[in-house]
């Protein structure tokens, strides 16, 4: 049987549509500072290889993340949890190494998806409280699966300092001065997450009768306004 490897993993992920993966170790990952506060809870599971999944979700495609009542939430997330199922399938049955997914939400199991990611050296974490990679800013969504085999971890990484000299306009685009103290503040964002559910984009159906669909497009306002990455806007975005 072949020995599995990050280089082969990463191919494999890749190929079936991811925009980056990063490995780090369940050991390492449990001492994240998140998981500091809320421990690691694998089901048991303490020893392996945490691998994280990325899909880029770029300004000129914000349907990706536009959440509806489906399985998975978003267009971008069905497709990272389908990326992430064929790979599950494919590690499986060419090293017969079992793996499996890890569910989105931390409270069933999960991780803590940034910290996971920035220490496979996807990238650092920005000032506004999101993972920035080089490749497409903070414009990414992530997934993570869990080998129970130990492989090399491919992070953190080094000499990327994106928010050093930059002007924050993160900062000044949030609706809900979330950054008023510095530090993000949860509950000012929550609020706009409320506003944004109370303010759906309804998608007429083109066909006669069927029901009218709903998505809610939440606030990414911190997120569409950095300039870090190939995918920026080209435009002023607009504030408040
Ligand atoms: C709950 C949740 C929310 C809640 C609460 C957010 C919060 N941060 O408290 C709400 C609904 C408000 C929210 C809002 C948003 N979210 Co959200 N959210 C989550 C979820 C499910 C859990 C995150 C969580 O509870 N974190 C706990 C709190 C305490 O962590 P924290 O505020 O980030 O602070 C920790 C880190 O900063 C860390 N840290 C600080 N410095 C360093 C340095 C290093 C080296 C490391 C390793 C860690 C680290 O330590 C802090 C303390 O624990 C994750 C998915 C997941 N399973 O991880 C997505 C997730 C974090 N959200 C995401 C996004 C995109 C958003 C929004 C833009 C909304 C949107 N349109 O999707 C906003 C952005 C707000 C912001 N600027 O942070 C993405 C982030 C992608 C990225 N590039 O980083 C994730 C990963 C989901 C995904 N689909 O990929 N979110
Ligand atoms: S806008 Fe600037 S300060 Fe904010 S996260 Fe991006 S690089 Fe960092
Ligand atoms: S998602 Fe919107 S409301 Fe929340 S911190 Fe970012 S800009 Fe502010």
């Amino acid at each position: 049987m072949a020995r599995i490897n990050g280089q082969k993993i990463a191919k494999r992920a890749i190929a079936l549509g991811a925009s980056r993966i990063g490995l780090v170790s369940i050991t390492a990952l449990g001492e994240a500072p998140s998981h500091r506060v809320q421990p690691l809870n694998l089901k048991g599971i303490s020893t392996g290889t945490v691998v994280v999944l990325a899909l880029a979700h770029p300004a000129r495609q914000p349907e990706m993340d536009w959440w509806d009542n489906w399985h998975g939430g978003t267009l971008g997330n069905r497709r990272l949890i389908n990326i992430s199922l064929r790979l599950v399938k494919w590690i499986r049955k060419k090293y017969a190494v079992e793996a499996s997914e890890v569910p989105y939400h931390v409270e069933r199991s999960g991780v803590f998806l940034k910290d996971a990611a920035i220490l496979s050296g996807m990238g650092v974490m920005g000032r506004n409280n999101l993972l920035i990679t080089p490749q497409f800013g903070p414009r990414v969504r992530l997934r993570a699966l869990l080998l129970d085999f130990p492989v090399a971890g491919t992070g953190p990484l080094e000499g990327f300092d994106p928010c050093k000299g930059c002007g924050a306009p993160c900062l000044s685009a949030c609706p809900r001065e979330a950054f008023g103290s510095g530090a993000y503040q949860r509950d000012h964002c929550q609020l706009q997450m409320r506003a944004d559910e109370a303010n759906p984009i309804a998608l007429r159906s083109p066909v006669m009768g069927t029901a009218t669909k709903f998505k809610v497009p939440y606030c990414r306002l911190c997120e569409l306004s950095c300039p870090v990455g190939d995918d920026t806007l080209n435009w002023a975005y607009p504030r408040k």
